[in-house]
């Protein structure tokens, strides 16, 4: 899995099927938009060509119907019976289309899964009944409490999440019927779809002994919440509980250094450190800048080159590039629900200058992976070269990421003890195509112009994707 690079969609809001229109224009919505399993299949050649391989889709089982004071299921997040799709994205049929579709041009698909909760409109009062499938007695469910303090991890595990507008009813992961449930359906989901990974939401407010023998009942490679910014904390979960993070640890050092010119490199760099120091593996863990749960990273600054420099360290350090939906069209959607934007009205435009960005940039990795069987495995060495720039080598591929903004510009000198330059190379910058030398020590000179992140291999290895003429 760690070759791969995921373009993270809300299935409800990247593609109509042909010949529909939405009813939810251009505003974010609660209500569900019309984006269907087929619509994506049409799409797929957009998706692949920014150099995604794998899309990470919503949940696909059946929710709760109806209006709520939040709008409708359409994010998927609110179970209902889990052995039932849900309709409004598409048949069975369809489902395994979306998945067939991928497979023929060598992608993978990444399905939402959610095991914590079901969801109502009621909440104390929550009767359990025939219409949750295999949860419809009292003791599948932990009793009705509120999780409200997430520094006591039974109230995390054993209360519900959600609200007296939304609950979600909290399943007693400790029962053997709910256990036995999960799993037996979680390798069925997984076969009858041919899925080859998945993300698995809410997972710290699970018991950590549920979570081995779920994932190895699955048997595909499995990124899971813990949404907490602690690296110890969430290493846990891939210690013990052999589901890999999404790497929320990085998450707040990531946003804070690219915000703006004030924004911490040192902050970042401990960051990452804490992460190497705390999670078995960081390679296998999901990098990512934006999500559906939090405002874009483009709603902070409109500054183009700062985006570039927060969106591009998903692809150039340890771990399997996210990128969400929009961040290529220029999204820049706040909280939910402003950040689940309906993607038809920006028109899959590939000839655009963040498009080609993301294209450049999964082109520069896959080099790098080419160069060097360990690419993928071997982490990254990091460290702050200014109070604006950091450094950040992998393998072949060393990257320099600043916060100055597009009208900061810097000379720098990458010394040939970080980067292993050999002497006198060629070497060319996948993000302007700019090609430059290296002195007769291996050190390199290298000049910041208009804040832009520079990601840079030798000419030897960038393969015939990264630069024109390359
Ligand atoms: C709906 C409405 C919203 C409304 C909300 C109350 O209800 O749409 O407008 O504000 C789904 C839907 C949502 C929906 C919810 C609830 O269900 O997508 O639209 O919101 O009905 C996962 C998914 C998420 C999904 C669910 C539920 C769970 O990614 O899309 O939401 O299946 C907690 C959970 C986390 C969950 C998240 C929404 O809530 O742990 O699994 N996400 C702290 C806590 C986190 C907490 C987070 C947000 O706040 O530690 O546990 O996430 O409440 C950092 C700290 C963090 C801290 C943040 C805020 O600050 O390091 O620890 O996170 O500095
Ligand atoms: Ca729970």
């Amino acid at each position: 899995m760690r070759p791969r690079s995921i373009y993270q969609l809300i299935t409800d809001r990247f593609a109509l099927p042909n010949g529909t229109t939405s009813s939810c224009g251009t505003a974010p919505s609660g209500l569900y938009c019309g984006g269907t399993y087929t619509g994506i299949i049409s799409e797929l050649d957009y998706i692949q060509g920014m150099g995604f391989d794998t899309i990470w889709i919503s949940p696909v089982v059946e929710n709760i119907g109806g209006m709520t004071q939040y709008g409708e299921a359409y994010h998927g997040y609110w179970t209902l019976n889990p052995d039932n799709l849900n309709d409004h994205f598409g048949t069975a049929d369809e489902l395994k289309s979306l998945s067939k579709a991928l497979h023929d041009r060598g992608m993978y698909l990444m399905v939402d899964i959610v095991i914590n909760h079901v969801a109502a409109t009621s909440s104390s009062g929550f009767v359990p009944n025939p219409a949750y499938g295999p949860f419809s007695k009292h003791s599948d469910y932990h009793s009705f409490c509120w999780v409200k303090d997430y520094n006591n991890q039974t109230n995390v595990e054993d209360c519900w999440l959600g609200d007296s507008e939304v609950a979600l009813p909290d399943l007693n992961t400790e029962s053997q019927h709910v256990i036995d449930y999960w799993y037996d359906w979680v390798p069925k989901l997984v076969s009858n779809y041919s899925i080859d990974a998945l993300r698995i939401d809410t997972v710290k407010h699970v018991d950590m002994a549920f979570w081995p023998g779920f994932t190895q009942a699955a048997g595909v490679y499995s990124v899971g919440e813990v949404w907490n910014g602690d690296a110890k904390y969430v290493g846990a979960y891939q210690k013990e509980g052999k589901v890999n993070p999404l790497n929320y640890p990085i998450y707040d050092p990531l946003v804070k250094a690219f915000q703006g010119s004030d924004g911490s490199m040192d902050d970042l760099v401990s960051g990452i450190a804490q992460v190497k120091d705390n999670f078995v593996d960081p390679t296998l863990s999901g990098v990512f800048l934006n999500n559906q749960d939090n405002p874009r990273f483009e709603s902070y600054t409109q500054d183009t080159s700062l985006r570039k420099n927060a969106e591009a360290y998903a692809l150039i350090g340890d771990g399997i590039p996210i990128v969400y939906y929009g961040s290529e069209a220029g999204f820049n959607g706040g909280n939910d629900p402003d950040n689940r934007e309906p993607f038809w009205p920006a028109g899959y435009k590939t000839d655009t200058d963040m498009y080609g960005f993301f294209k450049s940039l999964n082109a520069a990795r896959s080099a790098a992976g080419a160069a060097s069987s360990s690419f993928y495995t071997t982490q990254m060495s990091v460290s702050a070269l200014s109070d604006n720039e950091i450094l950040i080598v992998k393998g072949s591929l060393v990257s320099v990421l600043s916060n100055r903004g597009s009208s900061g510009s810097t000379a720098l000198v990458l010394p040939s003890k970080s980067t292993s330059f050999p002497p006198s190379a060629h070497v060319v910058d996948a993000v302007s195509c700019d090609s430059m030398t290296t002195d007769q020590d291996g050190d390199l000179n290298l000049p910041i112009t208009n804040g832009l992140p520079r990601v840079l291999l030798l000419a030897e290895h960038q393969g015939p994707k990264v630069c024109p003429g390359g």
